[in-house]
């Protein structure tokens, strides 16, 4: 993260953490950049370091939310010379970007703390889906934060796609700030730029390939961020798998995210459906009924495809949305396993803890 000569105003602390800010008086204020398992990347007026968590903070938190994610405003004990500084407390979150997780008990997963505005992506060239997008302005306004649309790719639909969609949008009801680019040609680049506000912090969401880390890039003016080709294959590698959080020329503060498949959108089938109509209505007249269109003898989808009826990133697009929503709904006991390590970890920290003490 380039923050030098960064006072903690610049990476967004204000009035509003200040009072509520309960640390101990050898602690130092810093905000969490990045979480990478058990340690984390913090910033402060001096620059990045890594922590850890203190393992009476480990004791007396047992959710998963209620551990520092990106964005998060911590109190940490930094000692000169130590190459960890050790995480006390949690400054209370002024606004949260979360998602319930499935499940009997009502459980919270962090997707970022702290942040002003959501900028939900959606590319303008078949990602378009109003419902979708719904679902995520009920999300970002649920967590206390601001949305903007982004649509991207405008250079890959003619003018008159672009004008239906923001057309759909508007009939819609929607009054969050809309912003279309394109990351090729540099077209509407400026007019986001110019909404972006020094010390402000922007959560970027939205399905994987519409080209979040492409932007960012562009803002960051460097390519610090990976960014891949949506492969031909529809194979649904995602690029981003980390957040971190960035400050980009002019001052703001940005977080990138991983698409879809690690953000989970519940419902996503109903949303496939709409925006792919065209594929849904032929498989009704595949030979199978549950085919998968890869292969399968008598698939009418393929056919169309060979024909030249469907487009063929259009199809590719689709497999690659269906794989994540079917990694999705198969995801639970995965997390579930996920959730038992994590436990064994606090235990053992724990165990550390009384050890020590
Ligand atoms: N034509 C066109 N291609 C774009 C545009 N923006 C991004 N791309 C391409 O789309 C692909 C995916 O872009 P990424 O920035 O990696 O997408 P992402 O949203 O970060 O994806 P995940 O990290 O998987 O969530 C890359 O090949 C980009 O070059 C655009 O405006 N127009
Ligand atoms: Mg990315
Ligand atoms: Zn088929």
């Amino acid at each position: 993260m380039k923050n030098q000569h960064c006072e903690l105003n610049d990476l967004g602390w204000n009035d509003w953490f200040e009072q509520r800010v309960q640390c101990k008086p050898t602690d130092t204020i810093a905000r969490v950049a990045a979480v990478d398992r058990e340690q984390l990347l913090l910033v402060d007026q001096t620059g990045t370091f890594r922590a850890k968590l203190a393992g009476s903070f480990l004791h007396r938190h047992h959710h998963s939310h209620e551990l520092p994610c990106v964005g998060d405003w911590v109190c940490v004990e930094k000692h000169a010379g130590e190459e960890f500084g050790v995480v006390h407390s949690l400054i209370e979150r002024r606004s949260s970007l979360r998602r319930k997780s499935a499940g009997k008990v009502v459980e919270y997963q962090m997707i970022a703390a702290n942040v002003d505005y959501v900028v939900i992506v959606q590319s303008c060239h078949f990602d378009f889906n109003l419902k979708r997008l719904e679902r995520y302005l009920v999300m970002v306004m649920d967590g206390g934060a601001e949305p903007v649309i982004l649509l991207t790719k405008t250079d890959l639909v003619e003018p008159a796609v672009l004008t239906a969609q923001l057309a759909e949008l508007r009939s819609a009801g929607i009054t969050a700030p809309i912003v279309t680019l394109s990351n090729v040609t540099g077209d509407g680049l400026d007019d986001l730029r110019r909404l972006l506000v020094p010390a402000k912090s922007y959560s970027f969401v939205g399905s994987s390939g519409v080209g979040k880390s492409t932007l960012i890039n562009h803002l960051i003016g460097s390519e610090m961020l990976d960014t891949k080709a949506v492969s031909g294959t529809g194979e649904g590698r995602h690029t981003t798998v980390r957040r971190e959080l960035i400050r980009i020329e002019g001052g703001a503060l940005v977080i990138d995210n991983p698409g879809m498949r690690e953000f989970g959108i519940l419902g996503a089938e109903g949303g496939i459906a709409s925006s792919y109509s065209d594929i849904t209505a032929l498989s009704s007249s595949c030979r199978y009924r549950d085919c998968s269109h890869t292969g399968e003898p008598g698939c009418a989808v393929i056919e169309a495809m060979h024909s030249g009826e469907i487009n063929q990133e259009h199809f590719e697009n689709y497999k690659k949305l269906r794989k994540e929503s079917e990694f999705y709904e198969m995801s639970y006991a995965e997390k579930r396993k996920k959730d038992r390590e994590f436990g064994k970890y606090v235990k053992s920290v724990k165990k550390g803890f009384r050890d020590e003490s």
